[in-house]
């Protein structure tokens, strides 16, 4: 609200440009704040406010008006004149106050749906110092903003995380850099990245990041947090905090918030007090702050991998001294999803089987695509009694991993599988996953699924669910009976580590293990980079709490082979 009072008065041109920068500075100390102003505010009243930074007597009286009564006069008044969503149109790249105000005046757009509409119509280009080159600037800017607006997959959005903190221990600047947040509790997609450090430079520090390559304009900066849109269309806050209360800060800004909050109410239950800067005791002493895990344990709480860290129960579990040992990456032994130029992949039997030997596997069960799936070039039975033959042959070519002979099997429309039972049974296992006709009602889903598992072919349940994180639903089925059946069957439950699948995701993962299902996290690499992707799917195995026991590719192959069917 100061933000837009600024902005309003500077478009008015009455006021004094002292005053404008006045609600402009206001606006970024409270934004920029560690504590929230209701605190302040409640804990010292209006002299407290008036201590922050730029904040004067009339500001501080209209922020206390505001969190009495709700409504600020001022603001009220000043929008009556001017109803303009100033905060979001100021926020597209290329659009300030002044061009706003025009904008109204001439067009009389006062938010971005109006906008949009003026930009269809090609009215921008018509206004005087506007021009054709602008009017498309503005459209790239709302586009980039609506980007923005949505969460991002933690695929695209944790490799450019872990580009910057490169970047910023490099510098250095600063003695300690870490993710926090959602990408480092390895969320599916992220709003945005938070990153803490620790330096004796903050200014350089600050400076080094917002003047970083990935970063395309500063949105806000202030002593203890600047905030920059990334380049990737999201935004990201780097938290300037002290040595001292690092692990208080980590503990804090890595949440999840109702995480956070339940913590917090057990540090009251046991007499203490906890925030971003330490656990204190009853007479203000910190007792635990510079390191993280020293927080839970005087909590006297277990500790917790962020990945748990969502408020689903890990912190019962943690309570009662129960935490699992969850999976780690390093204890994958071998991959079980895997396609070669035999199918849609890239890349030769050999080629992939090297990749994946690189990478310090043991074994590389390769699945290419049946006849149904057409457009994967998909090999029907005599195509892929010949492909088997071929596996043998680099097989034998090769000794340091073992390629396993397997099939990524369509299950048709009515729940039968696209190979021969003979063909099947010259694998070494088989993994099925549903590709087509994903819109049938529920029973029919369920059914055709329950029919699939029950068939005594299935060993493993590709991307159960079939659902692409922001432009597929999961299919419609009951999860609760395909689980049951599996269960029955002993049919292992992928994770597909593909960051846009993330099948099964968390929470899917944590139903399907109260069956008692085992599960496979695989890659479903359909080139040679792609066993890159495994480190989502651990970390979707791991927030959904997952033991390395449950996950089959932790096993030596001579144990894993129990596991498969035999005919
Ligand atoms: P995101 O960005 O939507 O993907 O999710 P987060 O979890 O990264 O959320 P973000 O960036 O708003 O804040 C980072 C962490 O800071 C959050 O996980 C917990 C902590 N936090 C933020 N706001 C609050 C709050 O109002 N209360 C508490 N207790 N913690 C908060
Ligand atoms: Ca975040
Ligand atoms: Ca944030
Ligand atoms: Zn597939």
């Amino acid at each position: 609200m100061l933000k837009e009072i600024g902005d309003i008065l500077e478009v008015e041109g009455k006021r004094s440009r002292f005053e404008v920068l006045a609600y402009r500075k206001a606006a970024t100390t409270i934004e920029t704040l560690q504590e929230r102003i209701e605190n302040i505010y409640e804990r010292k009243g209006i002299d407290g406010l008036m201590e922050l930074q730029g904040i004067g007597k009339g500001i501080a009286g209209s922020i206390a008006e505001l969190l009495d009564t709700g409504h600020m006069k001022k603001y009220d008044s000043l929008k009556k004149s001017f109803p303009v969503d100033f905060n979001s149109l100021t926020k597209i790249q290329g659009l300030g106050a002044k061009k706003v105000y025009r904008l109204y005046k001439e067009l009389d757009i006062k938010n971005i749906e109006e906008l949009k509409e003026a930009i269809r119509k090609h009215k921008i280009m018509a206004l005087d110092g506007f021009g054709e080159k602008s009017e498309l600037e503005i459209a790239n800017g709302i586009e980039r903003l609506e980007r923005s607006g949505g969460r991002m997959l933690l695929g695209r959005a944790l490799p450019e995380a872990e580009k910057i903190i490169d970047e910023l221990r490099k510098s250095g600047l600063a003695d300690r850099v870490e993710l926090a947040g959602s990408a480092r509790r390895m969320r599916e997609t992220v709003g945005d990245l938070d990153i803490l450090v620790t330096t004796k430079h903050p200014d350089e520090m600050t400076e080094s990041f917002s003047s970083l390559n990935q970063v395309e304009r500063v949105l806000l900066t202030g002593p203890t947090k600047t905030t920059v849109m990334l380049k990737i269309g999201i935004t990201c806050d780097l938290r300037v905090v002290g040595t001292e209360s690092f692990g208080a800060a980590m503990q804090y800004f890595i949440g999840n918030k109702d995480h956070n909050v339940k913590v917090r109410e057990i540090a009251i239950k046991r007499g203490y007090k906890l925030n971003e800067y330490g656990l204190f005791d009853k007479n203000g002493k910190s007792i635990a702050a510079e390191d993280e895990k020293d927080v839970y344990t005087k909590l006297r709480m277990q500790y917790m991998p962020p990945e748990m860290r969502e408020n689903r129960g890990e912190i019962e579990l943690s309570l009662k001294g129960k935490i699992p040992d969850i999976i780690e990456l390093a204890d994958i032994k071998g991959e079980l999803h895997a396609h070669t130029n035999h199918s849609d992949g890239t890349f030769s039997i050999l080629e992939m089987a090297e990749a994946a030997e690189r990478k310090g596997l043991s074994y590389l069960g390769i699945t290419d695509h049946t006849k149904n799936e057409r457009i994967a070039n998909g090999m029907d039975d005599v195509k892929f009694v010949k492909h088997l033959k071929d596996i043998d042959d680099v097989n034998e070519n090769i000794s340091k991993i073992r390629i396993l002979k397997s099939a990524e099997i369509d299950i048709l429309k009515d729940g039968s599988l696209d190979l021969k039972r003979k063909t099947l049974e010259m694998m070494d296992y088989r993994l099925a996953s549903i590709h087509t006709n994903l819109k049938m009602s529920r029973e029919e889903m369920t059914g055709r699924v329950v029919k699939a598992l029950s068939s005594g072919y299935v060993d493993i349940m590709g991307h159960p669910t079939d659902r692409l994180i922001g432009s597929r639903d999961p299919i419609n089925m009951d999860l609760d009976k395909v689980f049951e059946v599996a269960a029955d069957n002993n049919v292992i439950m992928e994770i597909d580590s593909f960051p846009e699948r993330l099948d099964l995701g968390d929470e899917n993962i944590i139903k399907a293990k109260e069956y008692g299902l085992k599960f496979a996290v695989d890659t479903d690499a359909h080139g040679v980079d792609h066993f890159n992707v495994l480190k989502y799917g651990i970390g979707t195995a791991r927030r959904g709490w997952l033991s390395k026991e449950e996950v089959v590719n932790t096993l030596p192959l001579d144990r894993l082979m129990k596991h498969f069917k035999s005919f």
